[in-house]
């Protein structure tokens, strides 16, 4: 069960958030009518929000969950891997001091962005991606070694970070998408980014279909799943897995790519 959260408001700068997606910039007073609604449905399934004043500089810097790790035995300081985020991280072992005695920090020449760690009970699985590298993931396995924390690397393809595909909703159960091509012997091979990955074969995965790949990251908490909204087919399955959904419309956030889980830190 999570009893806190810290968020960090979004600046005016977030119409600057780096983005891939071709849904146009996000209006600022959206967003923040959003992130309002995500603090308070946050606050419903009992978490305690701090809320963290916006930071202009950085214009992705309300997708906190990537510059800190929050475990149940310590808090690990990330290191973002483009220039654009790394100065997000400013700041944030102040907030932590708040939470925790031991914080740990990963370092040159590691990158790491927790959007690419998913928690799966009691084993962390970190995804190795354009913004994770093997250091950094092999630096944040030592360090949760040391706390008796087991971690393993599970490699990505396409997709931004791990849990922009696969979001672990307790109880064995994984949702997972994630769609891409290849030519192999000159067919082109259509394979699942995680739909296919041997490391989660052992999970009850749920698998979301391509067109609704953006609510892989759906987000558990204490017992409910928050889903996107406008991805009522995996809402459905969510449901039918034995889970009451909330839905919150993040389209605003979702124009820089970024998503539910993003938004917050919990532990
Ligand atoms: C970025 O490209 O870094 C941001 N625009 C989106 C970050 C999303 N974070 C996440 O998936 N954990």
């Amino acid at each position: 069960m999570f009893k806190n959260a810290i968020v960090c408001k979004p600046g005016r700068t977030i119409i600057n958030g780096i983005t891939t997606s071709c849904f146009g910039k996000p209006i600022y007073s959206l967003a923040l009518e959003q992130h309002t609604k995500y603090i308070h449905t946050l606050e419903s399934l009992g978490l305690k929000v701090e809320v963290m004043k916006e930071r202009e500089m950085y214009p992705d810097s309300t997708f906190i969950e990537d510059v800190a790790l929050c475990t149940q035995k310590c808090a690990i300081i990330t290191r973002p891997a483009l220039a654009a985020r790394r100065g997000e991280i400013t700041g944030i072992r102040e907030v932590l001091k708040g939470y925790y005695d031991n914080i740990e920090a990963i370092s040159l020449p590691g990158t790491l962005e927790a959007g690419d760690v998913m928690m799966a009970g009691s084993h962390f699985f970190i995804g190795i991606s354009n913004r994770t590298n093997s250091a950094g993931a092999d630096q944040l396995i030592y360090i949760l070694e040391k706390y008796k924390i087991t971690a393993s690397k599970v490699y990505l393809n396409k997709m931004l970070h791990l849990k922009s595909g696969a979001s672990y909703l307790e109880n064995d159960n994984m949702l997972v998408c994630g769609e891409f091509s290849y030519l192999e012997n000159d067919n082109m091979l259509v394979c699942g980014e995680f739909i296919k990955t041997a490391e989660f074969e052992k999970y009850n995965r749920i698998t979301i279909d391509e067109e609704e790949s953006y609510a892989a990251n759906s987000l558990w908490i204490n017992g409910k799943v928050i889903v996107p909204e406008g991805f009522p087919k995996t809402r459905k399955k969510i449901e039918k897995a034995g889970y009451e959904t909330l839905v919150l419309n993040v389209s605003e956030f979702r124009k820089i790519d970024g998503g539910l889980s993003c938004l917050s830190l919990r532990f």
